[in-house]
């Protein structure tokens, strides 16, 4: 008999018909009342799971499939994952690295572009036949300062793309690396302290949650831009708010959020602040080369080969 399969999370569309040819494919419903239903008729049976980094591998679900071997996620994420549970179960997970890195670096400076030269709202005013009223002059961004939290794979094509506009680029992470020629900075607020943008690009979790906060934005300053393409926990959210609202950082471009899909009411107002819902992987072609990934992953499992990309 082929092994079950559940799809939870929105999937790239190559996804569900590949693993339609050689597994039994059950999709979990939106509505808590069907999901249940479908768990308590497949749940024990169910050997493999795919799911992306937002939607993640909550316990409740985790707990309902006592037979899971396999977790093949769409993202890069691992904080929504539940790693150690999955591990004290010898489950194996997999994400999607690589393939998503130039795509979510592009938005990370489309961001910060769309920020500094009000993109958006200058979008807003001819739509609304406004024209030049009320919009001021934007900022430039060649030849300024970026400011790199995580200088990883996405953070490493940032700052390469960076580099393409003249500016200078420094960065903070746990360790320095010797490989490249940006500034190390020991602590955020001291490379805060020396960006004009400070892009953060860590990942989320407790180890970076709150890592930005009032003091990291008040050393950003007045003339700083915030862009977090990361995740939003990272972020002092609330504090956020109150630096815009006083102005001690010029803008924010914002891809992720602390709870989303909510987000802060007073953000929905400014002017100075972009916003995307949680998108920047969001291309055809990253996410089906994230899609191929998952139904790569998956096949290797059930052929008793090594997974392709083990968290
Ligand atoms: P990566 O290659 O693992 O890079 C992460 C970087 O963050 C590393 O250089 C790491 O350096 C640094 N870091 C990790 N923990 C840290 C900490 N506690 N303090 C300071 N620095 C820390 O990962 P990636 O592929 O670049 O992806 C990064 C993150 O981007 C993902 O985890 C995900 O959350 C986010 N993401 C968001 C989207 C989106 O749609 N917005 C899409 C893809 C990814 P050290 O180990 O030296 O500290
Ligand atoms: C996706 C992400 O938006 O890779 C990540 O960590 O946050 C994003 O690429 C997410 O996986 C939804 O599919």
């Amino acid at each position: 008999m082929n092994a079950a399969i559940l799809i939870t999370g929105r999937m790239p569309p190559n996804v569900i018909p590949q693993l339609q040819e050689e597994f039994s494919v059950h999709v979990l419903p939106e509505t808590a009342a069907e999901a249940q239903a479908l768990l308590q008729e497949v749940g024990p049976r169910i050997r493999g799971l795919t799911t992306n980094a937002v939607q993640g591998l909550p316990m409740t679900l985790l707990d309902a499939l006592p037979a899971l071997e396999v977790v093949a996620s769409s993202g890069i994420g691992t904080d929504a994952l539940n790693l150690e549970a999955a591990r004290a179960r010898n489950i194996r997970v997999a994400t999607t690295p690589d393939v998503l890195t130039a795509d979510v670096a592009d938005a990370g400076i489309a961001l910060m572009l769309a920020t500094a030269r009000n993109l958006c709202q200058a979008d807003r005013n001819v739509r609304a036949g406004n024209w030049l009223r009320g919009l001021g002059l934007g900022h430039r961004v060649t030849g300024k300062r970026l400011g790199i939290l995580g200088l990883g794979r996405i953070g490493q094509a940032v700052a390469r793309r960076a580099a393409g506009f003249d500016m200078t680029i420094g960065y903070h992470q746990r360790n320095p690396n010797p490989e490249v020629p940006y500034r190390y900075y020991e602590t955020p607020r001291q490379l805060a302290a020396d960006s004009d943008f400070l892009m953060v690009i860590v990942p989320g979790g407790t180890a970076t949650e709150g890592m930005v906060d009032g003091a990291v934005l008040d050393a950003l300053g007045p003339e700083g831009t915030l862009i977090n393409i990361g995740r939003g926990s990272t972020v002092d959210e609330p504090e956020l708010v109150r630096a815009l609202e006083a102005g001690r950082i010029r803008g924010a471009g914002l891809d992720v959020f602390a709870e989303e899909p909510a987000v802060p009411e007073p953000l929905l107002a400014m002017d100075n602040v972009v916003l995307q819902p949680h998108y920047a992987s969001a291309t055809v072609e990253t996410r089906l080369e994230m899609g191929q990934l998952v139904v790569d992953n998956i096949r290797a499992h059930f052929a008793g080969r090594e997974l392709l990309t083990p968290v």
